[in-house]
């Protein structure tokens, strides 16, 4: 019945993103909270995957500009309502990060999406919002003393002020971790541009953002 119950909202969270149903995705949203269902899962499996299906239709030119943004509203509709009910994780590890979307993309979807990760696990994040000038992600880096910085573009022209931004960054603090997404962003792209790492997805990035700052901090320890 339960498992039942929480496939349909997803569906329902789902279509409403992909239908831009404001009411449609609120009415799910509400139900999920007040049936106890896992937060995080109707946010990954409804609204994340409804936004990606929207993707696809903006590639195949079945959707606009104008349907893009009304998704992206319903989306947001949801993510308020479920946001507050993220279970706070304990993964062992936290820190401060700093993050933004990088100068000329306004694409801010997904990198809101990782903030949201990092800030159910407790992290402290700093977020510089989207089309970021590159030399302000150094600035934030050095005022917040921050053991992470992470870069997204979601357009390959955007994409390659990231190699700028983290050249920058290792010159002025080198032991910084970097870690870099977006859709044309790949593990070779991240390895060329000289960052510590990529994720394809906000559950990887948290993952492995743990484990670089567990790495670091091993690291700080044995040269005390
Ligand atoms: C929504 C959207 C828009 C919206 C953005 C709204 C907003 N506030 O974000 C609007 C309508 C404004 C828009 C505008 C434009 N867009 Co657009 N847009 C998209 C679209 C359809 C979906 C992106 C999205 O939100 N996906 C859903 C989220 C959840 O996924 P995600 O962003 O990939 O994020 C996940 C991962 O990538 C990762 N991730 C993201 N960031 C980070 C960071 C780190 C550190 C890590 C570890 C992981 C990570 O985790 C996220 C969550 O799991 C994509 C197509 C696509 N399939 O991606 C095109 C797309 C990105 N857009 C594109 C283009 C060209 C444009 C415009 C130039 C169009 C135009 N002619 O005006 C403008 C550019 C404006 C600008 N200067 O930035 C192209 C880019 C092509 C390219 N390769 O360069 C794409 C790929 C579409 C296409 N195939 O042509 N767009």
């Amino acid at each position: 019945m339960s498992d039942a119950l929480k496939q349909e909202l997803h569906e329902k969270l789902k279509n409403g993103v992909i239908n831009y149903d404001e009411d449609m995705v609120a009415e799910a949203a509400k139900a999920v909270v007040e049936n106890g269902l896992d937060a995080s899962e109707a946010v990954f499996e409804g609204l994340v995957s409804g936004m990606q299906v929207v993707g696809d239709l903006y590639e195949e030119q079945e959707y606009f500009v104008p349907e893009l943004l009304m998704c992206a509203d319903a989306m947001y509709v949801g993510l308020d309502i479920l946001k507050p009910h993220m279970e706070k994780k304990d993964l062992g590890m936290t820190g401060v990060v700093v993050m933004g979307v990088v100068q000329g993309d306004v694409h801010d979807i997904g990198k809101n999406i990782v903030k949201m990760m990092f800030d159910v696990a407790g992290f402290e994040v700093y977020d510089l919002g989207r089309d970021v000038p590159l030399e302000k992600f150094v600035e934030e880096q050095l005022r917040t003393d921050s053991d992470l910085v992470c870069l997204s573009a979601m357009m390959t022209t955007t994409m390659v002020g990231m190699r700028d931004i983290i050249k920058q960054i290792r010159e002025k603090n080198p032991k910084v971790k970097i870690m870099i997404g977006g859709a044309p962003v790949s593990e070779d792209i991240a390895n060329v541009f000289g960052a510590d790492g990529y994720a394809k997805d906000a559950s990887n990035a948290l993952k492995d953002a743990i484990n670089m700052l567990g790495a670091l901090k091993q690291l700080q320890e044995d040269t005390k």
